[in-house]
């Protein structure tokens, strides 16, 4: 039998050389998050947390009252620690200041508290995407700069999927941990360690039904994907879940491509820098895997706001190079006259 692991005992075997315990203790508060927000998302259907909050976000997305639930929980488990300088929610327009009250840390904490919420209602899993940085400048507290550091800056990153099980996956730049929720112990366990995004890949993942609103690039990408037009590519199965969180795990785990392309009527695509492709192309980076905007790498990206959108595609280093060859063989050169 595998020896048993915690999460808080993986954190303290395995923190890094500038950790000391702010950093470790504030991934164990991402930790007991993660289970406070876990109980109620498998209970949804029980208690009257289910529907709209009647409350708009920033991104003008309908609220559900989960992931109001969820940001307020992420709140108010980390605003009083003195581990952060400063935080921002997806669900926030602006960032969210340590109150005076408490004492500051060296740390921003930058989160999704629920991705994918509007699949709540219908059971789908759904996902909570952090990233942790440190404060640009100790003495001040937390100010927007903090917030607005490239992916390459993070010192941490990870999600939490709440599924058929509740999944933490983690890296603090030494690999990628997935640990699932004993849900009888409330404690999560090592499940998943030292995760490699495998070869061959798999799988895509892609919203079909945007094919129209794509360059010409991506469009000749995907029915490579597809394996149409002479494409050398192995045959690969296509799975959407429209889920971001839930999409990335399982082509982090069996190998693929997540994509969501520019559209002529959204020119920097959906997803949003800071919350969803920053974190995760780090965590995928650690894994063997790349993420880029089409053109670039992602974590090279410097974000000049919190909520910047950006093309993504992410998953096995060989895929995602490819969306670059298309898009650099027919967009970037009609561009270029
Ligand atoms: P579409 C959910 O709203 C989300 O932000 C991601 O979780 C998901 O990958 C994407 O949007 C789905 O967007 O346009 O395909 O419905």
């Amino acid at each position: 039998m595998r020896k048993i692991v915690t999460i808080e005992r993986f954190i303290l075997d395995n923190q890094p050389a500038h950790a000391r315990g702010d950093f470790t203790n504030l991934l164990y508060d991402i930790a007991l998050a993660a289970k406070v927000i876990a109980h109620q998302t498998t209970r949804a259907g029980l208690v009257d947390i289910l529907g709209r909050a009647g409350s708009v976000n920033i991104q003008g997305e309908q609220q559900m009252k989960l992931d109001v639930f969820a940001d307020d929980v992420i709140f108010r488990l980390c605003d009083h620690t003195g581990r952060l300088c400063v935080m921002a929610s997806e669900e926030r327009e602006d960032i969210i200041p340590i109150p005076q009250e408490f004492s500051k840390g060296r740390y921003v904490l930058v989160y999704d508290p629920l991705d994918g919420s509007s699949n709540i209602d219908v059971n789908v899993s759904i996902g909570t995407i952090f990233s942790i940085y440190r404060c640009r400048e100790w003495e001040t507290r937390g100010r927007l700069e903090d917030c607005l550091q490239k992916g390459r800056d993070l010192v941490a990153a990870g999600y939490i999927l709440y599924g058929s099980s509740t999944m933490l996956v983690y890296s603090t730049g030494a690999g990628v941990h997935g640990f699932t929720l004993d849900p009888d112990v409330g404690e999560f366990l090592l499940s998943h360690p030292d995760i490699m995004i495998p070869e061959p890949p798999r799988y895509y993942s892609v919203n079909h039904s945007y094919f129209g609103r794509w360059t010409t690039g991506v469009q000749k990408y995907v029915r490579w994907l597809q394996g149409l037009d002479d494409s050398d590519v192995s045959p690969l199965s296509e799975r959407y879940i429209g889920s971001l969180v839930a999409d990335f795990h399982r082509n982090l785990l069996r190998g693929g491509v997540f994509l969501y392309p520019a559209e002529a009527n959204k020119l920097t695509g959906k997803l949003r820098l800071l919350y969803e492709a920053a974190p995760l192309g780090f965590l995928v980076e650690q894994a063997g895997g790349y993420a880029s905007d089409g053109r670039g790498p992602i974590l090279d990206i410097e974000p000049v706001g919190l909520h910047q959108r950006v093309p993504m595609f992410v998953g096995n280093r060989s895929l995602v190079e490819k969306a670059e060859a298309f898009i650099r063989e027919y967009d970037m050169a009609k561009e270029e006259g």
